[in-house]
């Protein structure tokens, strides 16, 4: 396929992540736009050759749905010739070159190995009517590629309503991104089984410091690296550290101190509450923004 644009969701919160993905990008020699998708209102001011993208109609449909908040990555499946990823990504080879090799959808996680966690009881009766090899065939929400769009916006809609996908669609992104891949009838393939058989690009495989000896064969490095629930630190996070200046690295090592505090403290606990008391509003149909 050939690569038009990297797509990714962010906001304030995440932009230290942005910022090193961006970085890390270009530092690949890739050149396509980067279309940012909101997390929510807290915008900043992106890098060149980076835009805010959004789709009224789609995220409206999705608010009035109760959808969770990372389902616009939803949008990705309505255009083409992109690479979709999380901001926890860094990238180490140029996406473009990659996939100029590649066609269909592309992942490239280690999902069919442990496929928990990409299916509902509902979507896996669907995924085991398509093929027996469907652990194949699911995969990171966080990190796809594909050369065509698979649906139109409505066609999309009416997919995800359905009675036997909503739940899925509206409630679980990652679940409903494999669904509605799979039910799209696209060749899936995963750059970490044959025939390319690329190394893990999941950041919490590698669990020493000497991590480089696994790349030495250059087309089976991984072209990307994901922090995909791995809690920091880990030793390729100086792969990530290494894009931020060293004003970001202190307000990076901060960030850091904060998020390892709050998981042991109170707060954790109040945050749950809060959670739960906002799920319950929702539950109640209590009035919300977009947002
Ligand atoms: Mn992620």
């Amino acid at each position: 396929m050939k690569l038009e644009r990297i797509v990714t969701s962010t906001n304030e919160k995440f932009k230290l992540r942005f910022l090193a993905m961006e970085r890390s990008l270009r530092a690949t020699g890739c050149d396509v736009p980067i279309w940012v998708i909101p997390y929510d209102q807290t915008r900043f001011d992106l890098p060149p050759n980076a835009v805010w993208w959004d789709l009224p109609e789609l995220r409206q449909f999705l608010f009035e749905n109760q959808a969770t908040p990372l389902t616009p990555r939803y949008y990705c499946l309505t255009i083409s010739n992109y690479q979709f990823v999380d901001a926890d990504v860094i990238f180490l080879r140029n996406p473009s070159v990659v996939l100029s090799e590649q066609e269909g959808f592309i992942a490239s996680c280690g999902h069919w190995n442990n496929p928990a966690h990409t299916y509902t009881a509902d979507s896996l009766k669907v995924l085991k009517k398509i093929t027996t090899r469907w652990p194949a065939r699911v995969f990171n929400a966080g990190q796809f590629a594909c050369d065509r769009a698979l649906y139109t916006v409505e066609q999309l809609k009416q997919t995800c309503l359905d009675p036997l996908h909503a739940k899925t669609c509206f409630n679980f992104d990652q679940c409903g991104t494999v669904l509605l891949a799979n039910l799209s009838g696209v060749k899936i393939s995963n750059l970490t089984l044959p025939p390319v058989n690329m190394e893990s690009t999941w950041a919490g495989s590698y669990e020493d410091d000497n991590f480089e000896e696994y790349w030495t064969d250059e087309s089976r490095k991984p072209y990307l690296l994901h922090w995909a629930g791995v809690t920091w630190p880990v030793p390729v996070d100086r792969l990530f550290t290494n894009f931020l200046t060293p004003d970001e690295r202190q307000l990076w090592e901060k960030e850091a101190e904060e998020r390892t505090l709050k998981r042991r403290s109170l707060k954790n606990r109040l945050r749950k509450v809060r959670d739960a008391s906002r799920n319950f509003l929702r539950e109640i149909g209590e009035v919300r923004t977009p947002w």
